[in-house]
């Protein structure tokens, strides 16, 4: 299999910067993806999502194979060109969406029979149809293993018996997968929150020959402290030289300290799904545009935020849009969200390679307490 060339550029204590090199271009790490989960983040453009400085977005299995069909994309041309977006792409494997949305889900060993959330169709991944999904049909550059996400908290012999079924279809997902020039496929690491559990998901992956390992089963609802004793039990067990993805993380707060962590990518809805319900992510701290303090605030989303709507609109006007229903607030607050997100990883970047990523760290740690929950 392909691995992607990691050039891993400076240090700082476990923080790293690189570039993720990738036929479709570089991803300049860490990284944070936003979602496109049904080949569209949702409320922005692609050029959007580009200009606010994202290298790589990401789709899901789950939601395109259901609607419009991952056959039918395939004979559209693939994702890339379906959505527009010509960077590359990572796709989740579908089994974590199968577990938070499908409704009747049923396990076996070989994989998962499930009904759609959308019409109740009775549909099957495997580890060879995630893979056939995802890297054949989607076109995706970067494919997941299909894994299996245990609820928090759950015991240590249900972490453990899970963990040991997505450690075989990490095999099976390699064996489907098999030799391919331009694309590449991750294995994920479950366990819970069981440091021997973790440590042996985490070395068993990091066997089995993938071109980057994903930390699976991660914000869960376990919350910020354990969260990261999760990854600081995790990372010690990992090759050096591999990206490392924290899956569905996070809140800005949650990406620092993973970064200070070791970990190099990262995706979540909150930018778009925070900006759809109001709130906005600033260099000070989350802002809910519905309060009604805002309603004569003339003051900018984040003026320090390189982005058309982080600037050039008022608070007044976007509690305004939201008040009134209108579907530009939803737009703006996702931009302005994409693009603070993005912003605070060229952040981190740059004070990794400028060796003030301690200092960077320690003031928005204390700057952004209270979201540590
Ligand atoms: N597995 C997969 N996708 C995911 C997760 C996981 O554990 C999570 C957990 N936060 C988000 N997305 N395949």
């Amino acid at each position: 299999m392909t691995t992607f060339p990691f050039e891993i550029s400076v240090r700082e204590g476990k923080a790293r910067t690189g570039r993720l090199k990738t036929p479709r271009g570089d991803i300049r790490t860490p990284a944070f993806m936003p979602v496109g989960t049904a080949g569209t983040v949702k409320a922005l453009y692609m050029d959007q999502v580009k200009g606010a400085g994202a290298d790589i977005i990401l789709g899901n299995t789950y939601h395109l194979m259901l609607r419009p069909g991952a056959e039918r994309v395939k004979s559209l041309g693939g994702l890339h060109k379906f959505s527009g977006w010509r960077g590359p792409m990572l796709t989740d494997s579908g089994g974590f969406q199968v577990w938070s949305l499908a409704q009747l889900r049923k396990m076996d060993g070989d994989g998962v029979t499930f009904q759609s959330h959308i019409d109740g169709s009775t549909h099957r991944l495997t580890p060879a149809r995630s893979i056939e999904i995802q890297a054949d049909l989607l076109g995706a550059d970067i494919s997941m293993q299909l894994d299996e996400c245990t609820n928090f908290p759950c015991t240590h012999e249900e972490a453990a018996r899970s963990l040991e079924l997505s450690l075989r279809w990490g095999e099976r997902s390699l064996d489907a997968f098999g030799a391919r020039d331009s694309q590449t496929l991750f294995g994920i690491i479950q366990g819970s929150n069981f440091p021997d559990l973790r440590e042996r998901s985490a070395k068993g992956v990091a066997a089995q020959g993938f071109g980057g390992i994903a930390l699976g089963g991660l914000a869960v609802g376990e919350g910020h402290a354990q969260m990261c004793a999760t990854i600081d039990m995790t990372v010690p067990h990992l090759p050096d030289h591999m990206p490392r993805y924290v899956m569905g993380v996070g809140k800005p707060i949650d990406l620092v300290e993973s970064v200070a962590r070791g970990i190099d990518m990262f995706d979540c809805v909150l930018p778009t799904r925070s900006g759809r319900h109001g709130q906005a992510w600033t260099w000070d701290g989350p802002l809910n545009l519905n309060n009604a303090k805002f309603a004569e605030d003339m003051g900018p989303l984040d003026e320090a935020v390189d982005c058309p709507a982080s600037r050039d609109y008022t608070r007044a006007y976007l509690h305004h849009l939201f008040k009134a229903g209108e579907y530009l607030g939803p737009m703006l607050l996702s931009w302005h969200n994409t693009a603070f997100f993005q912003a605070l990883m060229a952040e981190m970047r740059a004070a990794i390679a400028e060796g003030r990523f301690e200092a960077l760290r320690a003031e928005l740690s204390a700057r952004w307490e209270s979201t540590k929950s």
